[in-house]
């Protein structure tokens, strides 16, 4: 299963020049069009609900959390979660991992439903931005095409700049890290370092922010060059060191499929959970979410199967480079 991914990745590597040119063209006419008709948006109402301080989540006793992974545009999925563990309220709260957006046929209903959440339970809901939180992602893999057929893309340029807001990290019950991708490739990073970030950017090539949203973890030891052509993975040292550093205990990420929708890794020292259940119609995976309640660090993983979508296959909105997986 993981191969056929590592697949799918080499392909994004080989045609990156060809694309690159098309992107920067899109970039240009929709920056056109931004600057015209939307230029008075009011930044400040997303500021207010996602602000730094809520990277630090202590549960109340009576609090859950459920933290899910890669949901990835498949919208009926993420519906089928809120009837198996309710929808989100004031003692069942939700972190959403990262990746809403792309491969999925309905990114637009999958981000609407995420910020209407967050909107109506804003400490609640949380939401840490993925790899695919960005316009790069989002040229290639389907959300900006899916914006453009169902709305426009000055849209996408309003749901780019939302990205933008999103935090890159939380710590859970001052014990668990939980990001998108993993843990940062400079050694001897803190809390501190990460809260320093100023992520109101596209990711650049590389350094702390690139590496919590692309990194991976790797079943050997030390830094390897990334079977995605960016960031790298980390072994189980590097794992025991950031943890150790930061009077940590575990980390939770999100970023690869898993068969059983969740895997602990790395001597138990690392979570991977995937929401996404038979990823883009064909992994045949289970998808996972990891509850936890109160001041406990050790979640309940629940894993589900794929409920029926209506028929618009994933990756219809790809670019066409992009549409078999
Ligand atoms: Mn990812």
């Amino acid at each position: 299963m993981i191969n056929n991914l590592d697949v799918c990745n080499e392909n994004i590597r080989n045609d990156e020049g060809t694309i690159k040119k098309d992107s920067n063209e899109i970039e240009e006419n929709t920056k056109l069009i931004y600057c015209d008709e939307v230029s008075t948006y009011d930044h400040t109402s997303c500021n207010s609900i996602i602000t730094p301080e809520h990277i630090y989540l202590n549960l109340r006793p009576e609090e859950t959390l459920t933290v899910c992974g890669d949901l990835h545009g498949q919208f009926y999925d993420l519906l089928n979660i809120m009837k198996i563990n309710n929808y989100p309220s004031e003692n069942n709260s939700y972190l959403f991992n990262g990746d809403f957006v792309d491969r999925g046929s309905f990114s637009v209903e999958v981000i609407i439903f995420l910020y209407l959440a967050k909107l109506t339970f804003p400490n609640n809901v949380h939401l840490t931005r993925g790899n695919h939180e960005t316009n790069d992602m989002n040229k290639l893999y389907g959300f900006l095409g899916e914006l453009q057929a169902k709305y426009d893309e000055k849209m996408h340029m309003l749901f780019s700049d939302s990205f933008k807001f999103l935090p890159l990290a939380y710590v859970l019950n001052n014990s668990i890290f939980i990001c998108h991708g993993g843990i940062p490739s400079k050694i001897n990073t803190t809390l501190a370092d990460i809260e320093k970030i100023d992520r109101n950017t596209e990711p650049p090539d590389e350094g702390i922010m690139t590496d919590l949203l692309w990194a991976d973890p790797n079943e050997d030891t030390g830094f390897k060059p990334s079977k995605r052509g960016i960031g790298y993975s980390f072994g189980v040292d590097i794992t025991e060191k950031f943890l150790k550093a930061n009077n940590l205990s575990n980390i939770i990420r999100s970023h690869e499929v898993r068969d059983n929708g969740y895997a602990i890794e790395q001597n138990g020292l690392l979570y991977t959970v995937f929401s996404a259940p038979n990823y883009c119609d064909v992994m045949k995976n289970k998808g996972a979410f990891l509850k936890f309640k109160g001041n406990s660090i050790k979640p309940e993983c629940v894993t589900f199967s794929e409920v029926p979508h209506p028929n618009i296959p994933s990756l219809k909105y790809a670019h066409n480079l992009y549409q078999n997986i």
